[in-house]
C-alpha cells in the first residue's frame, strides 16, 4: 500500500504523484496496484467534491493527473497482438468520465483482445452499429453517473432486441455501479477488477488460461 500516492492523488499533487509512480515502478510493483493507489486517490477527491471541499477545476485537475499517469504505465503493459475476440466498450450516453474506460480498453488490448473503443458520451445507435460491424460476443459499458442508469437500462435492452442481442454478454462497471444496478439495468455481468473482466472475457471466447 503506498499511503504517499494515494495522499499525493488526493491533494493533487502532480509533480509527487509522477515521482511515486515511478519509484513504484522501479520497485517493480504491479501495474494494477498502482492503479488500484490512484484510485483510492481520486475516490478522495470525488468525496471532498461531495463535500463542497473541491470544485469542478479539481475534479478536472484529477482526470488529467489520472490520464498522465495513465500514460506512463500504459507502456509498461504489453501492446497484445488482437489475436482473441472482439471487445468493443464505450462510456453510456450524458456521460464523458473516460479514465477507467481508458484503463479498461488498455488491459484489454494488452490481453490479445482487438478493442474497438467508441469513446464517451455513446449513443444506443453507436454501440448498435459496432456491434453490427465487429460483431463480438463481449461489449462492455462504462458509467459513472447515477442520472445516467436509465440510459444504460434503454441501451441494454435495446441491444438485447436486435437480432444478436441474445447472444451477446453485456458488462458494465464504473465507480457507482453494484450488482442491484447489473439487476436493474439488465447487464450480464459486473466484474469487480479488471482481472476479473479479462479473466470472463477470456471464458465467453473459449480461451482458457489468464496472462
Ligand atoms: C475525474 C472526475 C471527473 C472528470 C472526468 C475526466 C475524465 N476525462 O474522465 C470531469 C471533471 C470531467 C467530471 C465531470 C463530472 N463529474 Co465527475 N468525477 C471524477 C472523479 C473524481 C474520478 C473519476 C475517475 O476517473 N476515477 C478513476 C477511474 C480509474 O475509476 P473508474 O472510472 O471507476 O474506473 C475503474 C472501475 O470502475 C472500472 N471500470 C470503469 N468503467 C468500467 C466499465 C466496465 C465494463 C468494466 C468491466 C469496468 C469498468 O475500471 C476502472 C479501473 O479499476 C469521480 C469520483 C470517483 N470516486 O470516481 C467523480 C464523479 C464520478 N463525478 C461526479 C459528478 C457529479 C460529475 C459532474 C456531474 C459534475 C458537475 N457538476 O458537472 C460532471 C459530469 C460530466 C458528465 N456529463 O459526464 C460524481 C458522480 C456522482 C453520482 N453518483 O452520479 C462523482 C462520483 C464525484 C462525487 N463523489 O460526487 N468528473
Amino acid at each position: 500500500m503506498s499511503k504517499v500516492l494515494i495522499d499525493a492523488m488526493a491533494e493533487l499533487d502532480e509533480d509527487l504523484v509522477i515521482e511515486e509512480v515511478n519509484a513504484l515502478i522501479k520497485a517493480n510493483v504491479p501495474v494494477m496496484d498502482i492503479v488500484g493507489y490512484l484510485q483510492k486517490g481520486i475516490e478522495i477527491v470525488g468525496k471532498r467534491f461531495q463535500e463542497k471541499r473541491y470544485f469542478m477545476s479539481e475534479l478536472i485537475i484529477s482526470g488529467e493527473i489520472f490520464k498522465e499517469v495513465s500514460q506512463i504505465l500504459k507502456d509498461l503493459m504489453p501492446s497484445g497482438t488482437a489475436k482473441h475476440g472482439v471487445f468493443v466498450m464505450g462510456t453510456i450516453y450524458g456521460d464523458i468520465h473516460d479514465v477507467g474506460k481508458n484503463i479498461v480498453c488498455t488491459a484489454m488490448s494488452s490481453n490479445d483482445f482487438k478493442v474497438i473503443d467508441l469513446g464517451t458520451d455513446v449513443s444506443t445507435e453507436k454501440f448498435i452499429k459496432a456491434i453490427k460491424e465487429y460483431h463480438p460476443k463481449v461489449v462492455a459499458i462504462s458509467c459513472l453517473l447515477t442520472n445516467c442508469f436509465e440510459n444504460l437500462k434503454e441501451c441494454i435492452q435495446s441491444i438485447r432486441n436486435t437480432e444478436f442481442g441474445k447472444e451477446i454478454k453485456i458488462l458494465i462497471g464504473g465507480g457507482v455501479l453494484d450488482k442491484q444496478v447489473c439487476e436493474y439495468v439488465k447487464a450480464d455481468f459486473f466484474p469487480r477488477t479488471i482481472q476479473e473482466t479479462v479473466q470472463y472475457c477470456k471464458e465467453i471466447y473459449g480461451m482458457k488460461s489468464i496472462k
